[in-house]
Protein backbone atom coordinates (compact mmCIF):
# COMPACT_ATOMS: atom_id res chain seq x y z
CA UNK A 1 0.00 0.00 0.00
CA UNK A 2 1.15 3.44 -0.84
CA UNK A 3 2.03 5.25 1.95
CA UNK A 4 -0.39 8.50 1.76
CA UNK A 5 0.53 10.58 5.26
CA UNK A 6 4.26 11.56 6.34
CA UNK A 7 3.41 10.92 10.07
CA UNK A 8 6.86 13.04 10.68
CA UNK A 9 4.69 16.20 9.34
CA UNK A 10 2.66 15.28 12.23
CA UNK A 11 4.87 15.15 14.68
CA UNK A 12 6.35 11.65 14.70
CA UNK A 13 9.89 11.93 16.28
CA UNK A 14 12.88 8.90 16.12
CA UNK A 15 12.21 8.56 19.78
CA UNK A 16 8.30 7.40 19.39
CA UNK A 17 9.33 5.60 15.84
CA UNK A 18 11.81 3.46 18.19
CA UNK A 19 9.47 2.48 20.46
CA UNK A 20 6.91 1.61 18.19
CA UNK A 21 9.14 -0.94 16.36
CA UNK A 22 8.94 -2.94 19.68
CA UNK A 23 5.09 -3.87 18.60
CA UNK A 24 5.13 -6.30 15.70
CA UNK A 25 1.91 -7.59 14.71
CA UNK A 26 -0.90 -6.16 14.11
CA UNK A 27 0.56 -3.26 15.63
CA UNK A 28 0.35 0.45 13.25
CA UNK A 29 0.73 3.96 14.74
CA UNK A 30 -1.33 6.84 14.41
CA UNK A 31 -1.49 10.22 16.56
CA UNK A 32 -4.89 11.36 18.15
CA UNK A 33 -6.22 14.38 16.51
CA UNK A 34 -9.68 14.27 18.49
CA UNK A 35 -11.73 12.84 21.17
CA UNK A 36 -15.37 12.84 22.02
CA UNK A 37 -17.26 10.43 24.20
CA UNK A 38 -14.08 8.11 24.32
CA UNK A 39 -14.00 7.51 20.21
CA UNK A 40 -10.72 8.63 18.99
CA UNK A 41 -10.35 10.47 15.48
CA UNK A 42 -6.64 9.28 14.78
CA UNK A 43 -4.44 10.23 11.83
CA UNK A 44 -2.27 7.52 10.55
CA UNK A 45 -0.40 6.53 7.29
CA UNK A 46 -4.04 5.93 5.42
CA UNK A 47 -5.04 8.82 6.61
CA UNK A 48 -7.69 9.66 9.36
CA UNK A 49 -9.11 6.93 11.04
CA UNK A 50 -11.52 6.42 14.58
CA UNK A 51 -10.40 4.70 17.13
CA UNK A 52 -11.62 3.05 20.26
CA UNK A 53 -10.24 1.63 23.87
CA UNK A 54 -10.47 -1.90 24.39
CA UNK A 55 -11.75 -3.38 27.49
CA UNK A 56 -8.30 -4.10 28.76
CA UNK A 57 -7.93 -0.72 28.58
CA UNK A 58 -10.29 0.61 30.71
CA UNK A 59 -9.76 -2.13 33.26
CA UNK A 60 -6.46 -1.24 33.59
CA UNK A 61 -6.28 2.73 33.60
CA UNK A 62 -6.05 4.22 36.92
CA UNK A 63 -7.86 6.91 36.07
CA UNK A 64 -8.08 9.60 32.88
CA UNK A 65 -4.29 10.14 33.29
CA UNK A 66 -3.92 6.34 31.04
CA UNK A 67 -6.55 7.08 28.70
CA UNK A 68 -5.20 8.57 25.60
CA UNK A 69 -5.47 12.38 24.91
CA UNK A 70 -5.18 14.69 21.66
CA UNK A 71 -1.66 14.49 20.60
CA UNK A 72 -1.17 11.22 22.05
CA UNK A 73 0.77 8.50 19.81
CA UNK A 74 -1.09 5.27 19.97
CA UNK A 75 -1.01 1.80 19.00
CA UNK A 76 -4.11 0.36 16.98
CA UNK A 77 -4.94 -2.98 15.78
CA UNK A 78 -5.44 -1.66 12.29
CA UNK A 79 -4.91 0.84 9.67
CA UNK A 80 -8.10 1.16 7.93
CA UNK A 81 -11.63 1.79 8.76
CA UNK A 82 -13.02 -0.99 7.19
CA UNK A 83 -13.57 -3.51 9.97
CA UNK A 84 -14.97 -1.06 12.19
CA UNK A 85 -13.53 1.38 14.74
CA UNK A 86 -9.95 0.69 15.29
CA UNK A 87 -8.90 -0.50 18.43
CA UNK A 88 -6.27 1.64 20.61
CA UNK A 89 -4.10 -0.96 22.21
CA UNK A 90 -1.47 1.69 24.08
CA UNK A 91 -0.56 5.01 24.61
CA UNK A 92 3.13 5.41 23.24
CA UNK A 93 5.66 7.11 26.10
CA UNK A 94 4.60 11.01 26.24
CA UNK A 95 7.34 13.32 25.69
CA UNK A 96 4.92 16.24 27.41
CA UNK A 97 1.45 16.30 29.04
CA UNK A 98 -0.25 19.28 30.11
CA UNK A 99 -3.04 18.32 32.53
CA UNK A 100 -5.09 19.66 35.72
CA UNK A 101 -7.11 18.58 38.30
CA UNK A 102 -10.38 17.53 36.68
CA UNK A 103 -13.13 19.83 37.87
CA UNK A 104 -15.74 18.92 40.53
CA UNK A 105 -14.67 16.21 43.35
CA UNK A 106 -13.13 13.32 41.12
CA UNK A 107 -9.11 14.17 42.08
CA UNK A 108 -8.29 12.62 38.76
CA UNK A 109 -5.71 14.07 36.61
CA UNK A 110 -7.10 15.91 33.03
CA UNK A 111 -4.78 15.55 30.39
CA UNK A 112 -5.20 18.23 28.21
CA UNK A 113 -2.89 17.88 25.58
CA UNK A 114 0.14 15.55 25.18
CA UNK A 115 3.91 15.47 23.29
CA UNK A 116 3.55 19.30 22.92
CA UNK A 117 7.03 21.47 21.94
CA UNK A 118 5.50 24.51 22.53
CA UNK A 119 2.73 25.70 24.75
CA UNK A 120 1.64 28.73 24.23
CA UNK A 121 -0.50 30.91 27.53
CA UNK A 122 -2.84 32.91 26.19
CA UNK A 123 -4.23 35.98 28.10
CA UNK A 124 -6.08 38.65 26.49
CA UNK A 125 -4.47 42.53 27.41
CA UNK A 126 -8.28 44.07 28.14
CA UNK A 127 -10.96 41.73 30.52
CA UNK A 128 -8.69 38.84 31.27
CA UNK A 129 -5.49 40.25 32.51
CA UNK A 130 -4.73 38.54 35.76
CA UNK A 131 -1.28 38.23 36.89
CA UNK A 132 -1.99 35.37 39.34
CA UNK A 133 -3.57 33.16 36.82
CA UNK A 134 -0.73 33.41 34.70
CA UNK A 135 1.78 31.89 37.51
CA UNK A 136 -0.73 29.73 37.59
CA UNK A 137 -0.92 28.67 34.15
CA UNK A 138 2.75 29.00 34.10
CA UNK A 139 2.99 26.17 37.05
CA UNK A 140 0.78 24.20 34.93
CA UNK A 141 2.97 24.40 31.72
CA UNK A 142 6.47 23.77 33.51
CA UNK A 143 5.13 20.55 34.79
CA UNK A 144 3.72 19.60 31.21
CA UNK A 145 7.99 19.70 30.30
CA UNK A 146 6.67 21.71 27.31
CA UNK A 147 8.06 24.77 26.68
CA UNK A 148 5.52 28.11 27.79
CA UNK A 149 5.29 31.52 25.56
CA UNK A 150 3.25 33.88 26.74
CA UNK A 151 0.79 35.65 24.16
CA UNK A 152 -0.80 38.68 25.36
CA UNK A 153 -3.73 38.80 23.06
CA UNK A 154 -6.23 41.88 22.01
CA UNK A 155 -3.35 44.56 21.87
CA UNK A 156 -5.83 46.34 19.63
CA UNK A 157 -8.08 47.16 22.96
CA UNK A 158 -5.01 47.74 25.22
CA UNK A 159 -3.78 51.58 26.04
CA UNK A 160 -1.76 50.57 28.78
CA UNK A 161 0.82 47.90 26.99
CA UNK A 162 4.37 49.23 28.60
CA UNK A 163 2.75 49.01 32.04
CA UNK A 164 1.27 45.22 31.36
CA UNK A 165 4.64 44.30 29.36
CA UNK A 166 6.21 44.97 32.55
CA UNK A 167 4.06 42.98 35.19
CA UNK A 168 4.22 39.90 32.80
CA UNK A 169 8.21 40.28 32.48
CA UNK A 170 8.35 40.21 36.65
CA UNK A 171 6.71 36.71 36.59
CA UNK A 172 7.85 35.07 33.95
CA UNK A 173 11.54 35.21 33.84
CA UNK A 174 12.96 33.50 30.85
CA UNK A 175 9.93 33.20 29.00
CA UNK A 176 9.40 34.61 25.95
CA UNK A 177 6.20 37.00 25.28
CA UNK A 178 4.87 37.99 22.41
CA UNK A 179 2.07 40.41 21.87
CA UNK A 180 -0.79 39.54 19.32
CA UNK A 181 -3.91 40.99 17.97
CA UNK A 182 -5.73 39.20 14.77
CA UNK A 183 -7.55 42.33 14.32
CA UNK A 184 -4.40 44.11 13.45
CA UNK A 185 -2.59 41.06 12.79
CA UNK A 186 0.27 41.82 15.01
CA UNK A 187 2.36 39.06 16.48
CA UNK A 188 1.18 36.59 14.07
CA UNK A 189 4.45 35.86 12.36
CA UNK A 190 5.88 36.00 15.53
CA UNK A 191 3.35 32.91 16.36
CA UNK A 192 4.23 30.99 13.21
CA UNK A 193 7.90 30.98 13.92
CA UNK A 194 7.67 28.57 16.53
CA UNK A 195 5.49 26.67 14.63
CA UNK A 196 7.57 24.76 12.14
CA UNK A 197 7.71 21.23 10.75
CA UNK A 198 7.05 18.23 13.15
CA UNK A 199 6.62 20.65 15.89
CA UNK A 200 3.74 20.54 18.33
CA UNK A 201 2.20 23.59 19.85
CA UNK A 202 -0.99 23.81 22.34
CA UNK A 203 -2.87 27.02 23.16
CA UNK A 204 -4.47 27.26 26.17
CA UNK A 205 -5.71 30.41 28.51
CA UNK A 206 -9.38 31.47 29.95
CA UNK A 207 -12.19 31.47 27.52
CA UNK A 208 -12.79 33.87 24.93
CA UNK A 209 -9.04 35.34 24.90
CA UNK A 210 -8.92 34.22 21.45
CA UNK A 211 -6.77 31.31 21.03
CA UNK A 212 -9.40 29.69 18.50
CA UNK A 213 -8.60 33.50 16.14
CA UNK A 214 -4.97 33.04 16.31
CA UNK A 215 -5.56 29.27 14.64
CA UNK A 216 -8.01 30.63 12.17
CA UNK A 217 -5.60 33.60 11.49
CA UNK A 218 -2.36 31.45 10.80
CA UNK A 219 -4.68 28.80 9.15
CA UNK A 220 -6.06 31.51 6.85
CA UNK A 221 -9.50 29.96 7.09
CA UNK A 222 -12.33 29.41 9.91
CA UNK A 223 -11.33 26.18 11.74
CA UNK A 224 -12.56 26.62 14.41
CA UNK A 225 -15.63 28.29 15.57
CA UNK A 226 -15.44 31.95 17.02
CA UNK A 227 -18.31 33.53 18.79
CA UNK A 228 -18.77 36.85 17.03
CA UNK A 229 -21.82 38.17 19.42
CA UNK A 230 -19.81 38.40 22.49
CA UNK A 231 -18.20 41.55 23.34
CA UNK A 232 -16.01 41.00 26.62
CA UNK A 233 -13.69 38.17 27.81
CA UNK A 234 -16.92 36.72 29.82
CA UNK A 235 -19.73 34.22 28.57
CA UNK A 236 -20.52 31.02 27.13
CA UNK A 237 -17.22 28.46 25.89
CA UNK A 238 -16.63 28.54 22.07
CA UNK A 239 -14.71 25.73 21.81
CA UNK A 240 -15.65 22.92 23.29
CA UNK A 241 -12.83 19.81 22.29
CA UNK A 242 -9.64 19.96 21.95
CA UNK A 243 -8.53 19.38 18.10
CA UNK A 244 -4.84 18.90 16.86
CA UNK A 245 -4.42 20.86 13.35
CA UNK A 246 -1.96 20.92 11.04
CA UNK A 247 -0.81 24.23 9.69
CA UNK A 248 0.83 24.82 5.81
CA UNK A 249 4.26 24.87 5.61
CA UNK A 250 4.58 22.55 8.36
CA UNK A 251 3.73 22.37 12.21
CA UNK A 252 1.06 21.36 14.33
CA UNK A 253 -1.32 23.51 17.00
CA UNK A 254 -3.34 22.06 19.09
CA UNK A 255 -6.64 24.45 20.28
CA UNK A 256 -8.16 23.67 23.35
CA UNK A 257 -11.33 24.99 25.02
CA UNK A 258 -11.01 28.06 27.61
CA UNK A 259 -10.17 26.69 31.28
CA UNK A 260 -12.60 28.10 33.78
CA UNK A 261 -10.84 27.57 36.89
CA UNK A 262 -7.27 26.14 36.72
CA UNK A 263 -6.23 23.91 39.85
CA UNK A 264 -2.67 22.69 40.09
CA UNK A 265 -3.11 18.68 40.95
CA UNK A 266 -3.15 17.62 44.68
CA UNK A 267 -1.34 15.00 44.37
CA UNK A 268 -0.92 13.62 47.82
CA UNK A 269 -4.77 13.44 47.85
CA UNK A 270 -5.14 12.07 44.75
CA UNK A 271 -3.04 9.05 45.54
CA UNK A 272 -4.92 8.04 49.21
CA UNK A 273 -8.04 8.56 47.11
CA UNK A 274 -7.39 6.02 44.60
CA UNK A 275 -5.83 3.45 46.41
CA UNK A 276 -7.30 4.16 49.79
CA UNK A 277 -7.66 0.39 50.20
CA UNK A 278 -3.99 0.39 50.61
CA UNK A 279 -3.29 3.39 53.01
CA UNK A 280 -6.03 1.82 55.11
CA UNK A 281 -3.80 -1.69 54.72
CA UNK A 282 -0.63 -0.01 55.78
CA UNK A 283 -1.99 1.19 58.87
CA UNK A 284 -2.19 -2.64 59.87
CA UNK A 285 1.45 -2.54 59.72
CA UNK A 286 3.03 -3.33 62.98
CA UNK A 287 5.47 -0.20 62.20
CA UNK A 288 4.45 3.07 61.57
CA UNK A 289 7.11 3.55 59.56
CA UNK A 290 7.16 0.23 57.91
CA UNK A 291 8.47 0.77 54.60
CA UNK A 292 6.77 -2.47 53.57
CA UNK A 293 10.07 -4.31 52.31
CA UNK A 294 10.83 -6.72 54.96
CA UNK A 295 9.83 -5.42 58.31
CA UNK A 296 8.07 -8.25 60.58
CA UNK A 297 4.05 -7.69 60.92
CA UNK A 298 4.06 -6.22 57.29
CA UNK A 299 0.20 -5.79 56.80
CA UNK A 300 1.07 -5.30 52.65
CA UNK A 301 3.43 -7.89 52.48
CA UNK A 302 1.22 -10.47 54.21
CA UNK A 303 -2.27 -9.50 52.07
CA UNK A 304 0.56 -9.72 49.11
CA UNK A 305 0.81 -13.38 50.22
CA UNK A 306 -2.40 -14.51 50.85
CA UNK A 307 -4.04 -12.57 47.70
CA UNK A 308 -5.93 -10.04 49.51
CA UNK A 309 -3.98 -7.23 47.49
CA UNK A 310 -3.41 -7.66 44.23
CA UNK A 311 0.42 -7.16 42.78
CA UNK A 312 -0.48 -5.41 39.94
CA UNK A 313 -2.23 -2.87 41.93
CA UNK A 314 0.22 -2.55 44.32
CA UNK A 315 3.40 -1.97 41.95
CA UNK A 316 1.15 0.62 40.47
CA UNK A 317 0.64 2.45 43.81
CA UNK A 318 4.41 1.70 43.75
CA UNK A 319 5.08 3.78 40.49
CA UNK A 320 2.58 6.17 41.36
CA UNK A 321 4.33 6.93 45.00
CA UNK A 322 7.50 7.21 43.07
CA UNK A 323 6.14 9.72 40.45
CA UNK A 324 4.72 11.95 43.35
CA UNK A 325 8.44 12.12 45.27
CA UNK A 326 9.95 13.15 41.71
CA UNK A 327 6.88 16.01 41.44
CA UNK A 328 7.72 16.65 44.71
CA UNK A 329 11.51 17.33 44.57
CA UNK A 330 10.55 19.07 41.40
CA UNK A 331 8.77 21.94 43.33
CA UNK A 332 11.03 22.34 45.81
CA UNK A 333 13.13 25.27 45.84
CA UNK A 334 16.41 24.43 44.44
CA UNK A 335 14.83 21.87 41.66
CA UNK A 336 12.99 24.73 40.79
CA UNK A 337 15.82 27.30 40.32
CA UNK A 338 18.04 24.42 37.99
CA UNK A 339 14.50 24.16 36.30
CA UNK A 340 14.48 27.17 35.55
CA UNK A 341 17.55 27.82 33.98
CA UNK A 342 17.48 24.96 32.15
CA UNK A 343 14.43 26.39 30.12
CA UNK A 344 16.36 30.04 30.31
CA UNK A 345 19.35 28.26 28.56
CA UNK A 346 17.06 26.53 25.83
CA UNK A 347 15.33 29.39 25.49
CA UNK A 348 18.67 32.05 24.74
CA UNK A 349 20.12 29.19 22.54
CA UNK A 350 16.64 29.03 20.56
CA UNK A 351 17.10 33.12 19.98
CA UNK A 352 21.05 32.07 19.02
CA UNK A 353 19.81 29.60 16.38
CA UNK A 354 17.55 32.25 14.99
CA UNK A 355 14.27 30.25 15.24
CA UNK A 356 13.12 33.41 17.15
CA UNK A 357 12.80 36.62 15.27
CA UNK A 358 11.88 39.98 16.69
N1 LIG B 1 -10.54 43.13 19.48
C1 LIG B 1 -10.12 41.87 19.35
N2 LIG B 1 -11.00 40.86 19.49
C2 LIG B 1 -10.57 39.60 19.36
C3 LIG B 1 -9.20 39.30 19.08
N3 LIG B 1 -9.04 37.95 19.03
C4 LIG B 1 -10.27 37.42 19.26
N4 LIG B 1 -11.19 38.41 19.45
C5 LIG B 1 -12.62 38.23 19.76
O1 LIG B 1 -12.74 37.60 21.03
C6 LIG B 1 -13.83 36.69 21.06
C7 LIG B 1 -13.36 35.31 21.51
O2 LIG B 1 -12.45 34.76 20.56
P1 LIG B 1 -12.15 33.18 20.43
O3 LIG B 1 -11.06 33.04 19.45
O4 LIG B 1 -13.40 32.43 20.21
O5 LIG B 1 -11.64 32.87 21.91
P2 LIG B 1 -11.17 31.45 22.50
O6 LIG B 1 -10.00 31.75 23.37
O7 LIG B 1 -10.97 30.47 21.42
O8 LIG B 1 -12.43 31.05 23.42
P3 LIG B 1 -12.90 29.57 23.88
O9 LIG B 1 -12.96 28.75 22.65
O10 LIG B 1 -14.22 29.79 24.51
O11 LIG B 1 -11.88 29.09 24.86
C8 LIG B 1 -14.41 36.72 19.65
O12 LIG B 1 -15.51 37.58 19.65
C9 LIG B 1 -13.27 37.27 18.80
O13 LIG B 1 -13.72 37.92 17.64
C10 LIG B 1 -8.29 40.41 18.93
O14 LIG B 1 -7.07 40.27 18.71
N5 LIG B 1 -8.81 41.66 19.08
MG1 LIG C 1 -11.75 28.66 21.09
ZN1 LIG D 1 4.21 -2.79 55.97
Amino acid sequence: MVNKVNLKQWGLSDTTKKEFKNYQENSYIGRIITEGNKIYKVITENGELFGEIQGKFIYKALGTEDFPAVGDWVILDRNSNTNGNAIIKKVLTRKSKISRKTAGNRTDEQIIAANIDYTFICMSLNNDFNIRRLERYLTIVWDSMSIPIIVLTKSDLCNDLVQKSIEVNEVAIGVDILISSTVTGEGINEIKNYIKEGITCAFIGSSGVGKSSILNYIKGKNIMNVNELRDDDKGRHTTTHRQLVSIPNGGLIIDTPGMREIQIIDLDNSLDRTFSDIEELAKSCKFSDCQHNSEPGCAIKEALKNGTLDADRWNNYLKMKKEIEYYKRKTDKDAEKEYWAKFKKISINRRKNNNYKK
